[in-house]
């Protein structure tokens, strides 16, 4: 579609976006200690090709470097996270200050280069010694199950508000708490590895109450002008048909994808039908009487990460437990929807990114405005949007890449027209700044719009990457390659 005047807002954020574990390496260097990431991804057969975070982009090492090149890119906002086990190492007691010097300095060199630093305190380095605690005798592990996590999430996120708050502004308490939850304790195929859908929503409402108990911590540290909220990945779910069948598969996944984590943050209630679907599984008695009070915190604003769509349907017969889901979530014979394992996924027609994940940005429009209904009054950024593709350099070492610019266009067309539908969209966040670890694919999966060479770690930036620069520049979206 010609973009000629999709202009974007004259104060709209254009960053882009990684994640410490995605990205660093350096990961026995400066006293921290494994996550539960390091564990997962050393244990044979969990990520492919046996790919771990050890060295990843060496961004730890590299990271002046890194700066520059945003800043000759021309982005206007950098999102990382904290390594939680590089300023805790146990999860608990007092921060190591090396860690925390760290994204001090990352921090002003970002705005060295007037740069705006939006620090995501949890993108899934959990430190292994929460995972490890068996605090209430658990035989499995500790980890996000257990209630214990969020007070210690709790004061993590004090502890580096104390650290940071002077120069950050924007504030992520968790980063798509739904892939915690339901790929690390329900399908396994994300770190810890476990398999226990109960285990998988009682981490699903720790997060949440590590959210409301971090919102407390971040606003008791923060000076005023602080703006604190969360990034979901909210799944813009379809029925395959009108069928009641198929708008029951609907429900129930948009309850466990969507109103599991809104219900509590937004309305301080789960969802009655998520309780009564699930009620053969567990009696939700690990949420206690003021635990809803506590997650429902004022959002300063609320982070979308959007891919792509699903579509569902019921089961029409026998359902074949070790048929692919289709999901897009990963191979794993155990299902990531506690209670709901029968509906089966279906691919939206259309275009494939290199992660088997159709193209369709009508999705991205419809959540925004879905958001905007349902948390008025609430800025929505896009906090990760991007694909992957199989990146390859030319002869003369470019890489280019039209299908990620095609990509790009489409989702920020279909932001464009939220916003004309009355959206108060105020950025958004490429996925990713630089190729990187993505977690059970390893290396394999390249979503930067810089190329990143593994053997030298020479960053080439792709022609998507001037591409974004070039709208970073004017807010005027400019045309598709061909
Ligand atoms: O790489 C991930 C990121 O860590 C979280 N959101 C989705 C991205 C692509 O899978």
């Amino acid at each position: 579609m010609p973009s000629a005047n999709l202009s974007f807002p004259p104060d709209f954020l254009w960053g882009a976006a990684t994640a410490a574990y995605q990205i660093e390496g350096a990961t026995q260097e400066g006293g921290r200690t494994s996550s539960i990431w390091d564990t997962f991804s050393h244990t044979p057969g969990k990520v492919l090709g046996g790919d771990t975070g050890d060295t990843a982009c060496d961004h730890y090492h590299r990271w002046r470097d890194d700066v520059r090149l945003m800043a000759e890119l021309g982005l206007r906002s950098y999102r990382f996270s904290v390594s939680w086990p590089r300023v805790q190492p146990t999860g608990r007691g007092p921060a190591v200050q090396r860690g925390l010097d760290f994204y001090r300095e990352l921090v002003d060199e970002l705005l060295a280069h007037d740069i705006t630093p939006a620090v995501t305190l949890y993108h899934w380095d959990l430190p292994q010694e929460l995972e490890s605690a068996f605090p209430s005798g658990h035989a499995a592990g500790g980890g996000w199950p257990e209630r214990d996590t969020a007070h210690r999430f709790a004061e993590y996120a004090g502890i580096v508000a104390e650290a940071l708050g002077d120069r950050v502004a924007r504030w992520t308490t968790l980063n798509e708490p739904w892939c915690s939850a339901f790929l690390g304790y329900g399908s396994g195929v994300h770190a810890p590895g476990r398999t226990e859908p109960v285990a998988a929503l009682r981490a699903a409402h720790h997060l949440n109450l590590a959210h409301g108990l971090g919102v407390q911590a971040l606003r008791a540290a923060l000076p005023a002008r602080a703006r604190i909220g969360i990034s979901l990945n909210p799944s813009a779910v379809r029925p395959l048909t009108a069928s009641a069948e198929d708008l029951d598969a609907q429900r129930r996944i948009d309850a466990l994808a969507n109103r599991v984590f809104t219900g509590p943050l937004l309305k301080g209630t789960y969802p009655q039908d998520l309780l009564t679907d699930t009620a053969h599984l567990t009696d939700w008695s690990f949420v206690r009487p003021d635990d809803l009070a506590a997650i429902k915190q004022p959002l300063d604003f609320l982070g979308i990460n959007y891919y792509a769509p699903a579509v569902v349907s019921a089961a029409s017969g026998e359902v074949d437990p070790s048929a692919p889901r289709r999901d897009g979530h990963g191979d794993s014979p155990h299902s990531p929807w506690p209670g709901s394992e029968s509906v089966l996924f279906h691919h939206a027609p259309g275009e494939l990114t290199a992660m088997g994940w159709p193209v369709d940005p009508t999705g991205l429009t419809d959540l925004l405005l879905q958001y905007t209904a349902e948390a008025p009054g609430v800025p929505l950024f896009i906090t990760e949007n991007g694909a992957a593709y199989d990146d390859k350099p030319n002869p003369d070492g470019s890489v280019h890449d039209p299908e990620r610019v095609r990509y790009l266009h489409g989702h920020l067309a279909a932001v464009h027209q939220a916003i004309r539908a009355g959206a108060d969209v105020r950025g958004y966040y490429l996925w990713s700044l630089l190729d990187n670890f993505e977690w059970s694919y390893g290396y394999s999966k390249r979503f930067g719009m810089v190329y990143v060479d593994y053997e030298t770690q020479a960053r080439v930036p792709k022609s998507s990457a001037r591409w974004y620069g070039k709208l970073a520049a004017t807010g005027e979206l400019p045309e598709a390659e061909d």
